[in-house]
């Protein structure tokens, strides 16, 4: 059983001097902008936040989820609208920024939906994001909450 260990160990120097290395490019060169989340009224329904990924670095980066404390579940989810104009949302899955590319989070497409609140999103109020990638990384925003009617930052 000795070989089976080796191995192991061989693995997790592998990543340590990965970790360490020079031009390492993750979720480090990611920057979040423009984040913002839409006051809900009650918890019945989900919440929405949105906000635009930049990737900085010269290695694609990839999103793997989303999380909040005022959500119990929190997905990115993507709204298409179809020939019939009738518009219906899925999950969007993993999400890959390319190198030097940026993700937009926007009404009408992408946007992170907040299910299972655990407290109305109040206007004024911000909200913790956590988002999180392939590597291990994570960043935390705070989203300004905005009112009802809101459809970008700038309301
Ligand atoms: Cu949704």
């Amino acid at each position: 059983m000795k070989e089976p260990r080796f191995g192991k160990a061989v693995t997790v120097l592998a990543i340590l001097a990965g970790l360490s290395g020079p031009g390492l490019a993750g979720s480090e060169d990611v920057v979040i902008a423009d984040a913002w989340a839409r006051a809900t009224i009650g918890m019945n329904r989900p919440g929405a936040a949105y906000l635009t990924l930049r990737n900085s670095g010269d290695a694609d980066v990839t999103v793997t989820g989303l999380a909040t404390p005022l959500a119990m579940m929190s997905e990115i989810h993507r709204t298409t609208t179809n020939a019939d104009g009738v518009s219906s949302m899925a999950p969007a899955g993993e999400i890959t920024i390319a190198a030097g590319g940026s993700i937009a989070l926007e009404p009408g497409g992408l946007h992170a939906m907040l299910m299972q609140l655990q407290e109305p999103l109040t206007e004024g109020a911000t909200l913790p994001l956590t988002v999180m990638f392939s590597d291990g990384g994570e960043v935390t925003v705070e989203a300004p909450i905005l009112g009802f009617a809101a459809r970008g930052p700038e309301d």
